[in-house]
């Protein structure tokens, strides 16, 4: 046996004793392994079969009512030094952690089953993916991981291989908020999670590694691990190119990575093909292109607003093999969510729908399935040295003052667009709904290291031998006085995308302005659309003393990261606030 097979050997049978876990069970990923774990859910009423008429195997999950979103007060990253944490994550002394933790997990698979899952994020033959195991004694969450990750036999053979893996503890405890905690060891590679079945607090391949650890990890290594979509552009002429694009969660990405393009631009041969929907990992490759792969095998995108107007390839992929978790059903047992026909019998917790009760999805509800599901899935998903990144997009929820589409003048001015993102707070994470915060490069609640340090490295990418991505912000999210929608968003988001890629191959001219280049509203093409009266202009500019308001309030978020934000970003700020005020008036820090 190889040593890192006898390392996880002996750490697969220190947590069963620890947590006196009944059986343990090494998954192999196989298509019986999964059929047999559904089938003890269904007996046990933790899985509920939908209409296999019109949803071969499609299974719905009721998460308990506390738990139904990833916690980011109880997530935390526990590294020796508070610092490297930074003032961006909650920190916890490693060894206090690691007690408390062990203490949660004493006795706590008792008359259990211990999953050990060995999976791989990224392709299983690709230099740029990593591996891990998860322990864990949900068979939801193995389910889950499995339509997630590549998991099973061929990523221990890959572990075994490589030596090397990080290690994931999970355990679904009482499932009582006051006993649920999410911790990160980046300087051990370990994850350690109790208390909560959910999503990205479970599920410990997404969110705990594939961000936080792998964020850590990329620093060291000279890569980056962002939450970001990637997505293929394919032009008329047939060349395709890729963005990577990052909006705070709920906020747009499955969306955008699938989008169906206006009628107008697929006469004329646009296409879109979808690499991921969540998570990019980029690394420099030998020709100076950042390099990007999707270190996921799935979705776990948001159900409700999901419709056949929206996002007709999410749709066409939910009609079979798929898990739904706090989705409402109909009369006849079909999933249901807002954005559907049919109307909802049963809500997500099992009632009989009561509006008085609440919306009949819950609005984190979520669907689990397999990437190759998605009728725009790019082939190239599964190419070890990934797609090379034409165009970086950064994005929130802003509905006043963020233009449609700003391009960054240079690679330091967009790292400081990425820095200073803001966006209203959605129910993807517990906590108050459409509050505006800060959320840089949409990593707030993942970057498992001190943010200053985060911005240095992304600075760092910028040498003479670089070919960047050129950097943009949009917004989708502007309303008016109503607070409807001034754009029509989805599918239309491609003529943003189209403007971007003129851009990136120098075919349009672009309006210079203090806080970046927009276009010329002739440059969008928006054949077909109706806009309305005034919305095309309020949606392309700059309204110079909101923005003054916004350069004081980026100012006084970046002097939240103390000395280890990086001067050149202090340095841009200080030029656009001259560009903005018309002087070299300096800044002052008091307002
Ligand atoms: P996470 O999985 O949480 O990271 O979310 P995400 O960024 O992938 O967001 P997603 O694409 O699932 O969209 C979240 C919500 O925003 C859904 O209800 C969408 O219908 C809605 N949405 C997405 N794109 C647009 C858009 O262009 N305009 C508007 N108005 N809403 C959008
Ligand atoms: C997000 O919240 O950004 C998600 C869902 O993608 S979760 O996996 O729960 O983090
Ligand atoms: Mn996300």
């Amino acid at each position: 046996m190889s040593s890192s097979l006898s390392a996880l050997n002996q750490w697969v049978e220190a947590v069963r004793r620890r947590t006196r876990a009944k059986h343990v069970h090494w998954c192999d990923g196989s298509d019986n392994e999964y059929d047999t774990l559904v089938e003890g859910m269904l007996a046990r009423g933790e899985l509920i079969a939908l209409n296999a008429k019109t949803h071969p195997r499609c299974y719905l999950h009721r998460s308990h009512p506390d738990d139904v979103a990833r916690v980011e007060h109880l997530t935390y990253v526990c590294t020796e030094e508070r610092d490297d944490a930074g003032p961006n994550n909650h920190w916890m002394d490693p060894a206090e952690a690691h007690a408390q933790m062990d203490a949660l997990f004493d006795g706590s698979m008792r008359e259990r089953t211990l999953y050990v899952v060995p999976y791989c994020m990224g392709p299983l033959g690709s230099p740029m993916a990593r591996c891990g195991v998860e322990l864990t004694d949900s068979p939801y969450v193995v389910a889950n991981m499995r339509i997630m990750t590549r998991m099973g036999k061929a990523a221990l053979e890959r572990i075994e291989r490589e030596g090397h893996f990080v290690r994931g503890l999970h355990s679904t405890g009482e499932l009582d908020p006051r006993r649920r905690f999410i911790m990160h060891y980046p300087e051990e590679a370990t994850i350690e999670s109790y208390g909560s079945g959910y999503g990205g607090n479970a599920l410990l391949g997404k969110k705990c590694h594939a961000l936080r650890i792998a964020s850590w990890q990329a620093r060291d290594e000279g890569w980056l691990a962002e939450h970001m979509l990637i997505v293929g552009v394919q032009t008329p002429a047939g060349d395709i190119h890729y963005i990577a694009a990052a909006f705070p969660s709920a906020c747009g990405k499955t969306n955008l990575a699938m989008l169906i393009p206006p009628e107008g631009h697929r006469n004329k041969g646009w296409k879109i093909w979808t690499v991921g929907d969540d998570i990019c990992w980029m690394k420099p490759g030998a020709d100076g292109r950042l390099w990007a792969i999707n270190p996921e095998a799935g979705y776990f995108g948001v159900a409700p607003g999901t419709s056949e107007a929206t996002n007709a390839n999410a749709l066409a992929m939910l009609g079979h093999d798929a898990i739904f978790t706090n989705v409402a059903l109909t009369a006849d047992k079909k999933p249901w969510w807002p954005g559907l026909p049919g109307k909802p019998k049963t809500d997500w917790q099992g009632r009989p729908y009561d509006p008085a009760n609440g919306p009949a999805a819950h609005p984190n509800a979520r669907f689990t399935v397999s990437a190759t599901q998605c009728p725009s899935w790019s082939p190239e998903a599964e190419a070890a040295h990934g797609v090379p990144i034409s165009a970086i997009v950064f994005g929130g929820r802003r509905a006043s003052l963020m233009p449609l589409v700003l391009e960054a003048r240079d690679w330091t001015h967009g790292v400081l667009m990425g820095a200073s993102m803001a966006s209203e707070t959605t129910a993807a994470a517990s906590g108050k709904v459409g509050v505006t915060r800060r959320d840089p490069m949409a990593m707030k609640p993942f970057c498992g290291y001190h943010f200053g340090d985060y911005f240095e490295h992304w600075l760092s990418f910028a040498h003479d031998d670089a070919e960047l991505p050129r950097i943009f912000h949009v917004n989708w999210f502007r309303s008016d006085d109503e607070g409807q929608f001034l754009w029509p968003g989805f599918g239309d988001n491609m003529r943003v995308l189209e403007w971007i890629l003129a851009r990136v191959s120098g075919q349009v001219e672009a309006r210079e302005t203090p806080v970046g280049r927009l276009p010329h509203a002739d440059d969008l093409p928006l054949d077909g659309l109706p806009l309305a009266d005034g919305a095309l202009e309020a949606l392309l500019s700059v309204d110079t003393e909101a923005w003054r308001d916004e350069l004081a309030a980026i100012e006084r978020h970046l002097a939240s990261f103390g000395e280890r934000l990086p001067q050149a970003l202090t340095d841009e700020l200080a030029n656009m606030r001259k560009a903005i005020t018309g002087q070299g008036e300096p800044m002052h820090a008091a307002d």
